[in-house]
């Protein structure tokens, strides 16, 4: 109850603990989520993804600063999915944000799990909730953009912004493989490269086929220049924090938010029965040598995943 009165009292270091123990997915991190999940709901959470390099971070920092000025709080959340070497990327972001460290309306923290896939996007939707509960107005999450994962990830958000960069021949096929339907903000960043304007096109040709958008949002696509140019910079960073806050708007004006809050819930329960459920099976099968055991005759051709999968659910499940 003190560690529930500390973070909402905006208290860094009894935050920071929590973020740390859902990190190794301690059991008492699970407790103190159960304490804190009825006081949540108040964030806007704004998930930002796209490829390695796009230059997620560097719209983070200046987010940020944007986002102050507009007398908003601010959460940030740098999660790295993708391996557990390139923890010195994240080292990097932090240094570079560090000029908002000292302001105590911004509170930041990076996320990686050594674990299981799905441990990750459990610890992010769970560090939204430790920063929701702090009180910050937004919670922007950082995370590299390139499969159903990140998707998992992304659904914890109620808009999602996609940073694409000119001169990726693959980049549309990745938007194509499911971010693009969870695209609320479009960004063309390093907008005066060459290129910028037929990744534009494209985009807009996507979004022509699309018959009827929810609520009548259109995602606009946003072209941000070099971000060593501060003013034109500056600028761009202005109207991205304004399409944010107005496509939170628009969720609070139609029923939207609604169908969020429901997608970011599911994504959650996922979550929660596959730690309940699966997650012990599995460890049980590991540690007893069975799953070895069971890798050998798939090799072998003696039997297959499914019926395999059939016969543990039999046994398991009543
Ligand atoms: N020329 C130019 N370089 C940029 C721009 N924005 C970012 N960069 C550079 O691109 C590199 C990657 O930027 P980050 O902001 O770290 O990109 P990221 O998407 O966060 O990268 P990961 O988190 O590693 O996936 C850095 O060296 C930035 O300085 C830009 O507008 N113009
Ligand atoms: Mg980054």
């Amino acid at each position: 109850m003190e560690q529930l009165r500390k973070i909402r009292a905006g208290d860094v270091r009894t935050a920071s603990r929590l973020i740390r123990n859902l990190e190794e997915d301690l059991p008492e991190a699970k407790t103190a989520i159960m304490r804190i999940f009825p006081h949540t709901g108040r964030a806007h959470v704004v998930g930002i993804t796209g490829a390695p390099g796009a230059g997620k971070s560097t719209l983070v920092d200046a987010l940020i600063a944007s986002f102050r000025k507009k007398e908003k709080t601010v959460g940030v959340l740098c999660v790295d999915p993708t391996s557990p070497f390139t923890g010195g990327a994240i080292l990097g972001d932090r240094l570079r944000m560090q000029r908002h460290a000292e302001d105590p309306g911004v509170f930041i923290r990076s996320l990686a799990t050594r674990g299981a896939l799905g441990g990750l996007s459990k610890a992010v939707g769970d560090a939204v909730h430790v920063m929701d509960v702090m009180g910050k107005d937004l919670i922007l999450a950082e995370t590299v953009g390139t499969g159903q994962q990140e998707v998992e990830i992304i659904n914890h958000s109620h808009t999602v912004v996609v940073v694409l960069v000119p001169g990726m021949g693959d980049e549309i096929q990745t938007i194509k493989a499911g971010i693009m339907e969870i695209a609320d903000i479009f960004v063309i960043n390093k907008a005066d490269r060459n290129g910028a304007d037929q990744l534009a096109n494209e985009l807009a040709s996507m979004l022509n086929m699309v018959p009827e958008f929810p609520g009548g949002w259109r995602p606009p696509v946003l072209r941000i220049g070099n971000c060593f140019d501060p003013v034109p910079f500056g600028e761009s960073m202005e109207e991205l924090s304004t399409a944010i806050i107005g496509h939170h708007r628009r969720l609070v004006e139609t029923d939207l938010l609604g169908d969020r809050m429901k997608r970011k819930t599911m994504v959650e329960i996922h979550e929660a029965l596959r730690d309940a459920i699966l997650e012990p099976i599995l460890k049980e099968m590991t540690q007893s040598g069975e799953m070895e055991e069971i890798a050998g005759r798939l090799l072998r051709k003696e039997t297959d995943p499914y019926t395999i999968a059939g016969e543990v659910a039999r046994r398991h499940l009543k």
